[in-house]
């Protein structure tokens, strides 16, 4: 057993769409445990620490704008293996290709949506959950 937490927020757009519960259906169906969840206004200066590592590049402006533009649920979420389990649940970035039976591919609407509006996001390691967990949680 290998037993981590790891960050997973529900998108402005997962929250607009009324697609918190399906979201959380689908993580809890998979076993993973929620330890904490709240409903976050987010702020500039948090998501431009949360998203760092894309500070520059193209798409970098437009996702912070985005992820400003409703609430987003943010969830503590535990469990054996739950950092990789939760983007294998998720899918890959981009909802046109992610895969049939994935959050994204499945529910991820393709009718001109930029990348961005893919409904999740989950830490990629533990060094990132470890830090988002701290951004998001205190
Ligand atoms: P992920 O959320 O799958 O971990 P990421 O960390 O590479 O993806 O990027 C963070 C978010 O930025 C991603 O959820 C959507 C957006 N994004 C990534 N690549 C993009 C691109 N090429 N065009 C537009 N948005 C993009
Ligand atoms: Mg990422």
């Amino acid at each position: 057993m290998n037993i981590e937490e790891t960050l997973v927020l529900v998108k402005p757009d997962g929250v607009a769409r009324g697609l918190t519960g399906e979201i959380l259906r689908r993580v809890e169906a998979k076993g993973y445990s929620l330890i904490d969840l709240r409903l976050v206004q987010p702020d500039r200066e948090l998501l431009a620490a949360h998203y760092e590592e894309h500070q520059g590049k193209p798409f970098y402006e437009p996702l912070v704008e985005f992820m400003q533009s409703g609430p987003v649920v943010a969830i503590r979420l535990a469990g054996n293996r739950v950092i990789e389990g939760f983007r294998s649940l998720a899918g890959t970035t981009d909802p046109t290709t992610a895969a049939p039976g994935t959050i994204r591919g499945d529910l991820g609407r393709d009718w001109g949506l930029a990348v961005q509006q893919n409904l999740v996001h989950g830490s990629d390691s533990p060094e990132s959950a470890a830090r988002e967990l701290g951004l998001w949680f205190g």
